[in-house]
């Protein structure tokens, strides 16, 4: 007798063992994800159905712990599967079944495509987000001319070193930044947007939280707007997005830059994230955004502690599981630091393997200062979760 522990965390394992003894390909690939094992947090729910799940889970195999309110369902994803089905789960649990239909629709097909304005952006491979800041702080020297010419150069080199993508941001966003006003953040933006776009470098992103800079940077030829307030800032920045067709960057934050540190308070991290990222997606698509050109961002440093940044680095699959593209930009932030003990500008190791940890549990964009680095580490993280 051989006994060989097989790779859980991915159904290759299983699929490469049926494969290698016979089994045809789809069989296999359908088996192997059947039995990958799925594990649900079901929150406010009735004593009714409480007991229904009690009930089930006992019939069914599956492993159910309960609480006041709450149960946490495990088991293999083709046990619990049939509890998203109206006409083969239990009547009393009726009302699961739309929203756990969802959860296993992002988990068999994960989203391929992004599409923005008037391109679409694969997801097949990692795609990198660089970032081109023109604020006071990074290029501005002064006269404008030199810190356009600046920016439009190192948005070249971001394109040359691997990005898909560059966004160009006028405004920090760091805790207790001063504010900009709107005609300044449009007077940084626009000429590097402009710029980039009149040499064909891009596509372009503006990072803003004002619908009319949104507007400004839309009709000098941007083709995404990044929102690090999930538009809660700007009431009028939805309508902006959808009237372009733009693609649109929901990033996770609480409060404002001003006070968001404040705010850091959780329970569990990753949950009360992914729930606050659900109702920020539901709200653009309410307001005339189509689901295909919306991204979610967990907002790694906005309203986290260096604990809680990690915590949501390791469970980003709940993120994933919305089903919606996932950016990340952990890029020479704070928490890495608290990691490593690595000063500001000695990060970018530290963002590159962040970004390869982010890509292995689902993560496809990449926001980063360095794209040289993180793209190395994407390529052999993609590599070998992808194989080709
Ligand atoms: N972080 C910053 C600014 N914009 N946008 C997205 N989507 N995600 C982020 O994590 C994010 C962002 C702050 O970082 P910087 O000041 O170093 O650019």
């Amino acid at each position: 007798m051989k006994v060989t522990a097989l790779a859980a965390q991915t159904p290759e394992a299983v699929r490469a063992a049926l494969a290698a003894r016979g089994w045809e390909a789809q069989p296999a690939w359908f088996a192997a994800t059947g039995i990958q094992s799925l594990v649900v947090l079901i929150e406010d729910i009735s004593e009714p159905e409480r007991e229904a799940l009690v009930h089930w889970g006992t019939k069914s195999g599956a492993d159910v712990l309960t609480g006041d309110g709450w149960a946490l369902v495990a088991g293999a994803a083709s046990r619990i599967a049939p509890l998203a089905r109206y006409d083969r789960g239990p009547a009393e649990l009726s009302r699961l079944a739309p929203e756990l239909g969802k959860l296993l629709a992002a988990r068999a097909e994960p989203p391929r495509t992004w599409t923005i304005r008037g391109a679409e952006v694969s997801l097949e491979k990692p795609a990198i987000i660089g970032i081109v800041n023109v604020t006071p702080d990074s290029f501005s020297d002064g006269g404008r001319l030199p810190s356009t010419d600046a920016a439009i150069a190192h948005g070249e080199r971001l394109m040359a070193d691997g990005s898909r993508l560059l966004d160009v941001g006028g405004e920090s966003t760091r805790p207790g930044a001063a504010a900009v006003p709107v005609t300044e953040e449009i007077a940084r933006v626009v000429p590097v947007i402009a710029g980039l776009v009149r040499r064909g470098i891009g596509p372009v992103s503006v990072d803003t939280r004002k619908a009319d800079v949104a507007r400004a940077a839309l009709d000098a030829g941007a083709a995404v707007v990044n929102d690090v307030s999930g538009l809660r800032s700007d009431a009028a920045l939805a309508g902006v997005v959808g009237d372009a067709q733009a693609g649109v960057i929901l990033m996770h934050m609480r409060g404002t830059p001003a006070s968001m540190d404040d705010l850091a308070t959780y329970d569990h991290v990753a949950p009360e994230v992914a729930a606050e990222l659900a109702a920020l997606a539901d709200t653009a698509e309410r307001a005339g955004i189509a689901r295909e050109r919306i991204v979610v961002d967990p907002g790694f440093g906005f309203a986290k502690t260096a604990t809680q940044n990690l915590r949501l680095l390791d469970e980003l699959a709940s993120v994933v599981a919305l089903g919606y593209p996932v950016a990340v930009g952990p890029s020479r932030k704070r928490f890495l630091g608290a990691a490593t003990g690595r000063p500001v500008e000695d990060r970018d190791r530290a963002t590159a393997v962040a970004c390869a940890l982010a890509w292995e549990r689902g993560a496809r964009l990449f926001r980063v200062h360095d794209a040289r680095l993180t793209h190395e580490a994407l390529a052999l993280a993609s590599a070998t979760t992808n194989p080709p």
